[in-house]
């Protein structure tokens, strides 16, 4: 009962300074999405190619969750995005209190499209609110059929998926169609975009739908 208790009020200011995070951003002007997936599922590498695709006038930032270590911040500082590096010394998701702190390192006031690339993990980030107008969650193809069914919150909270690496279908035995059958099954409503950052299948809709999301 006790741990109960604890946790709840863990969410619960979690919750107040997501909202808060949301109302600094939204004055600012800064659209902020979510990136969610397992470990190794594409999200830096579907940021790297974002950053040659958006149209230049949109003006990015990148605040990168890691448990250690800054090797995605630096990929993407690489390619001349502002990158803040959290590390979360073990915690398997950012929470609101550490986006906030990652806020104050960076300009909002020069910023039009915010992507906090999380922990990767698929069970965790989803329980978080860190004040984003947007969850995407990225699954790869070499995941398997049966992810939607074993980690469905993910699913459920997520307001796109993107199926990555599609690229490496050939070589696989997944089954996209049953895939989205899964996905379907726990979130009827969930749109699913198909993406290579190898190749650049799929880039012209994840563009068109981030895009539409900057209003
Ligand atoms: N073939 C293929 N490989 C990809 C694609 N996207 C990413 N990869 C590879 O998958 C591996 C993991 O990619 P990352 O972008 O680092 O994955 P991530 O989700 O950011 O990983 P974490 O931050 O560690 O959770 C790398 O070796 C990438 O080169 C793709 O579209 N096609
Ligand atoms: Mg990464």
């Amino acid at each position: 009962v006790r741990t109960i208790r604890i946790e709840g009020a863990v969410m619960e200011g979690n919750d107040r300074i997501a909202d808060e995070n949301r109302r600094a951003l939204r004055d600012a002007g800064v659209t902020t999405v979510n990136l969610m997936g397992s470990p190794g599922a594409g999200k830096t590498a579907l940021l790297e190619m974002t950053v040659g695709r958006l149209d230049p006038s949109v003006r990015l930032a990148v605040i990168e969750g890691d448990i250690e270590g800054s090797l995605d911040a630096r990929r993407l500082e690489r390619l001349g995005v502002p990158v803040v590096q959290i590390n979360t010394s073990g915690a398997c998701h950012l929470d609101a209190r550490m986006v906030r702190e990652g806020l104050r390192h960076l300009d909002l006031g020069s910023t039009d499209l915010l992507f906090v690339e999380n922990v990767g993990n698929l069970v965790c980030p989803a329980e978080f609110r860190i004040g984003e107008d947007r969850k995407v969650m990225v699954l790869s193809t070499t995941e398997g059929e049966d992810k939607p069914l074993k980690y469905p919150l993910m699913f459920r909270t997520s307001d796109l998926m993107i199926l990555s690496k599609i690229d490496l279908l050939p070589h696989l035995d997944l089954d996209p169609d049953a895939l989205l059958m899964q996905v379907r099954a726990v979130s009827p409503e969930l749109p699913v975009l198909q993406v290579s950052a190898r190749s650049g299948q799929g880039a012209r809709q994840w563009i068109d739908w981030l895009e539409g999301c900057l209003g």
